[in-house]
């Protein structure tokens, strides 16, 4: 059976919602990700700090030397998220699955609504007026038979683009002289080995499949097909309940040795994990944490079944964990829940949430908060939909780490 599938990826995403709301910062370097002066990475950045040589991924003190005259920014997630939900109601009018790649990021099945390539033309069109006229952001659009080509189409034009692979002839002729890694499954290191062995274009890499085969075992079977234009796979519909665990997870800006000061940042943690299950309608049936320590080797435990509904269940079975732990400097903290059950419709909106804390369980969670909250001179209850803004949690973690 043919497909037709669309791969549509928004333009800077973070960088473009964040000049959307601000126009002032616009056709400026916009750097979204930690601060100069703080440990962490580039999560993006517009097409004009692009310039610099700036891009994702890219240590912050490293982007700042390129492009000391950037504006710098936190990233702020919960307003991506909602901008995405957004963006999946556009473009589930027009598919039959939708495979969520990132939040900004998806495939579309639009074989049966398109019917032909016309159809999946004026799909294209309209999903990208639409991300215009009702987000206020542009997009990149690919009309493909595959994934693989869908995906590569979506890069061709880049920003505000729009670009058709129609069959694996187009798709080949399109890639045979470039590098290797213009397969977007082939990364540096992979890149690094077939070069090794004379292979550079993607046109070496049909004329030597058995070497790649060789080489790479089961990658390199995957490579040469899609080098030939090969790709079957099915677009799988994302569903809420297959997310295998729910997690938040935080970097000190200094290692932490003090342990109860870890549980501290537990508990806003656990209350972040609920909020967001809630918010998805999931129960977990596991808690597990994380703990990175300051020579970067990580650790995790975990316990299920347990009962983990509520923050503060979350939270006393993470100090049990944790007490299971070499108590070591920390640089990372994470607490999460797994085995994940529920109802797949049941989305809670905000109010809904913020009446299920005031309804239930609070009593032994608002002790705890105030108990630590005068600790620090902070009105935490007062304070608690805010903690769930991941931004404000990392600040709120930092005054405590400082203030201790
Ligand atoms: N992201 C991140 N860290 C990365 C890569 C991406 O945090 N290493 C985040 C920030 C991006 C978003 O995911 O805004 C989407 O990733 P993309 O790779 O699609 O990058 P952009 O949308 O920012 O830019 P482009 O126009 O190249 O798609
Ligand atoms: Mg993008």
């Amino acid at each position: 059976m043919n497909q037709i599938i669309i791969h549509v990826d928004m333009d800077a995403f973070y960088a473009s919602v964040e000049i959307r709301d601000n126009p002032t910062l616009k056709g400026k370097p916009l750097i979204i990700g930690s601060m100069p002066n703080e440990r962490g990475v580039v999560a993006t950045c517009s097409y004009e700090a692009r310039r610099f040589g700036v891009h994702s991924g890219m240590n912050i003190k490293e982007a700042y030397r390129l492009c000391p005259s950037g504006i710098y920014m936190h990233p702020n997630f919960d307003k991506y998220k909602k901008v995405s939900l957004k963006l999946h109601d556009i473009w589930n009018t027009y598919s039959t699955a939708s495979e969520y790649i990132a939040l900004d990021e998806a495939y579309l099945d639009v074989t049966e609504k398109a019917i032909d390539w016309d159809g999946a033309r004026k799909i294209a069109e309209t999903i990208k007026r639409r991300t215009g006229d009702e987000v206020g952001l542009t997009c990149s659009v690919g009309v493909a038979y595959s994934k693989t080509a869908a995906k590569t189409a979506s890069e061709e034009k880049k920003p505000d683009g729009y670009f058709e692979i129609l069959d694996a002839d187009e798709f080949v002729n399109l890639l045979s002289d470039r590098d290797v890694q213009a397969l977007y499954t082939v990364g540096p290191k992979t890149a690094e080995k077939l070069k090794a062995h004379g292979i550079f274009t993607v046109r070496d890499i049909r004329s030597n499949q058995e070497t790649v085969k060789h080489l790479l075992g089961k990658q390199g079977v995957w490579i040469t097909e899609i080098a030939n234009g090969i790709d079957n796979r099915k677009v799988i519909p994302y569903r809420p309940e297959d997310a295998k665990s729910i997690s938040r997870e935080l970097t000190f800006q200094e290692d932490v040795s003090d342990f109860d000061f870890v549980k501290e940042v537990m508990l806003l943690l656990a209350m972040s994990v609920e909020e967001r299950a809630k918010r998805v309608g999931l129960h977990g049936k596991g808690v597990s944490i994380k703990i990175t320590y300051y020579d970067m080797r990580s650790v995790t435990r975990s316990k299920s079944p347990v009962r983990c509904e509520s923050a503060i269940e979350i939270y006393n079975e993470a100090v049990q964990l944790l007490a299971q732990v070499d108590s070591e400097r920390i640089r990372l903290i994470g607490v999460g829940i797994y085995n994940l059950y529920g109802n797949v419709g049941r989305q809670l909106s905000f109010e809904d949430i913020f009446d299920e804390f005031k309804l239930s369980y609070d009593k032994e969670l608002n002790e705890k908060l105030e108990e630590i909250g005068k600790r620090y001179d902070l009105d935490f209850i007062g304070n608690k939909v805010q903690l769930y803004n991941l931004e404000t949690l990392h600040r709120t973690v930092e005054y405590m780490r400082k203030h201790r």
